[in-house]
């Protein structure tokens, strides 16, 4: 197998048993003839070590043999003292026999990305003193939801309280019991959940609010401004109305609503130095329309120069594609064990720098639990994906990269946002903005009872206590980004090509894209792999 891209060094390093520093992977890339470089570091390097590092690759290309292995002519690693001191490669002869057909030193094929773009290899000395990377509200092994009816109770209590809490400090609230015996024409206000939404027979909307004392209904009337808000509800969000009662007391008209929303003045934190993420989701790794060249072109990509400022690596869930997750999804796949699919999955991730810090949550397709929060994958799991020490996490999870906060989340409801909100406030053309709705309800998963399954537990876990830099989700396998009251939300496409479902519903997946996300500015670049 040629070893001129990054990604096969590293998968074959793994395949003996090494891991390898991305700078040893990086110079190893350079040299002229990496499969006979390989062997020759290989050779040399102590029988205890378990990590190729740079110094090894430099040791063992930098001795006589150097030139016969093929480094790479001096000015591709002119940094570098030693690769530097290498003899220029003059003489042809190919030392050592790796039983390939590599062309000898010299020869003009087999040369790294890095050198065909006219680069120097990355200099991929990260500090990884300067990383910091914290997870907040992961509730792996916190599960205490037993599905019993009084979970349903807690959590819906947890969800009005403190996502009304936001909202209480906003308009002069009383209970729906209190209101039911105010005097009619009193202005009131109310926090709850959304119970029911209808349209009467004269066109105007009836939304009935529910909060811990029971139940009142609103009237948004057809002619007043706020009815353009009345399609964008969804049941179980949690808003504030305020009107005036009706002569019986038995209904209020309303004459404003509020949402416990993003402060426009939210000012997002920034790293304090150069520094970027990759946000991807959606590999589908066993399914096959998993596009490997793409993965592999994105996982080359990240041992060039141009990526050494990716230093962090979130997925948003749908690691592998699973079993029994659509009707007929079997036909479609190309490895059929789940844990093979696992993997499969982490060779695929093995060929990712090795110092990349990564953070995975669950999606739909994996193999946790499928109702929401999903816990982190079990102990079996974690071993197979244990290559890279990912952190892995809830889904959904908050992590904070160098001060910037992250809200992972895969984005099931996000099929909900879409079908049930008008075209212009949520489309699949434009995932962000379905995800602008959700920052706005301060929730991932609102509706209870559609699409999207809910474990009750004592603590609503989908309320988005704090309101994060980055809103990160997947699932819809489109890719899109854009901010919401300066929160910048991304939806990060997909790694798997158009399948036979979403043909048959038109959905034209986004596949083979990697959003960067510069952390000390929050823009982003997006980069194409296939
Ligand atoms: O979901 C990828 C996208 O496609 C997401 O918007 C759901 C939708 N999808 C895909 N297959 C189906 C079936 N069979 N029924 C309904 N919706 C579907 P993913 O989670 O990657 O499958
Ligand atoms: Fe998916
Ligand atoms: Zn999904």
């Amino acid at each position: 197998m040629p070893l001129e891209a990054p990604a096969r060094i590293v998968s074959e390093l793994t395949s003996r048993g090494y891991n390898a520093e991305r700078e040893a992977v990086t110079r190893l890339a350079a040299a002229e003839d990496p499969t006979a470089a390989l062997e020759r570091v290989l050779e040399e390097v102590p029988d205890d070590a378990l990590v190729v590092r740079t110094d090894h690759v430099t040791a063992a290309l930098s001795t006589d043999g150097a030139a016969d292995q093929g480094l790479a002519d001096g000015g591709a690693v002119d940094t570098d003292a030693a690769a530097a001191e290498a003899p220029p490669p003059t003489d042809p002869t190919p030392s050592v026999s790796t039983g390939t057909d590599q062309p000898p030193a010299g020869g003009s094929t087999g040369r790294s990305p890095v050198e065909t773009e006219g680069s120097s290899p990355a200099d991929r000395s990260v500090d990884p003193d300067q990383r910091s990377l914290e997870i907040v509200g992961d509730m792996t092994g916190e599960s205490t939801g037993t599905g019993e009816y009084s979970d349903f109770v807690s959590v819906f209590r947890d969800r009005l309280d403190r996502l009304g809490g936001k909202l209480r400090s906003r308009v002069n609230h009383r209970p729906a019991s209190a209101i039911q015996s105010m005097p009619g024409g009193s202005e009131a206000a109310m926090v709850g959940l959304v119970n029911d939404i209808r349209s009467t027979a004269s066109g105007h909307w009836l939304i009935e609010l529910e909060d811990a004392t029971g139940t009142f209904p609103w009237l948004v009337m057809k002619d007043r401004e706020y009815v353009d808000l009345v399609d964008e509800l969804l049941c179980d969000e949690v808003l504030a109305m305020e009107g005036t009662l009706a002569d019986d007391s038995g209904i209020a008209f309303v004459d404003s609503m509020y949402f416990p929303d993003v402060p426009r003045t939210h000012e997002p934190s920034t790293a304090d130095r150069h520094v970027q993420a990759a946000l991807i989701s959606d590999v589908h790794v066993g399914s096959q329309e998993f596009m490997e060249d793409a993965w592999n072109a994105f996982a080359d990509w990240l041992h060039t120069e141009e990526a050494q400022h990716v230093e962090y690596m979130l997925l948003a869930g749908d690691m592998v594609e699973g079993v029994g997750v659509y009707p007929d999804q079997d036909e479609e796949l190309d490895i059929v064990d789940i844990y093979e699919q696992y993997e499969a999955f982490s060779e695929h991730l093995k060929k990712v720098p090795g110092d990349i810090d990564i953070v995975m949550i669950p999606g739909n397709h994996d193999a946790v639990r499928l109702a929401e929060p999903q816990p982190g994958f079990d102990e079996e799991l974690r071993e197979i994906m244990s290559a890279h020490d990912p952190q892995i996490v809830s889904n959904p999870s908050m992590v904070t990269l160098e001060g910037v906060s992250v809200l992972m989340y895969h984005g099931v409801s996000l099929d909900e946002v879409i079908a049930e909100l008008p075209e212009e406030k949520a489309s699949y053309d434009d995932p962000h903005k379905a995800m602008y709705h959700l920052l706005k309800k301060r929730h991932v998963a609102p509706q209870f009872g559609g699409h999207t399954r809910l474990a009750p537990e004592e603590k609503d876990y989908l309320v988005m206590e704090e309101v994060p830099d980055i809103f990160h989700t997947g699932h819809v396998h489109k890719l899109g980004f854009g901010k919401y009251h300066n929160v910048l939300a991304i939806n990060s496409g997909c790694w798997q090509a158009q399948t036979d479902f979403q043909k048959s519903v038109n959905i034209d997946p986004d596949a083979g894209f990697a959003p960067i996300v510069d952390l000390d500015t929050l823009d982003v670049t997006v980069q194409k792999f296939s």
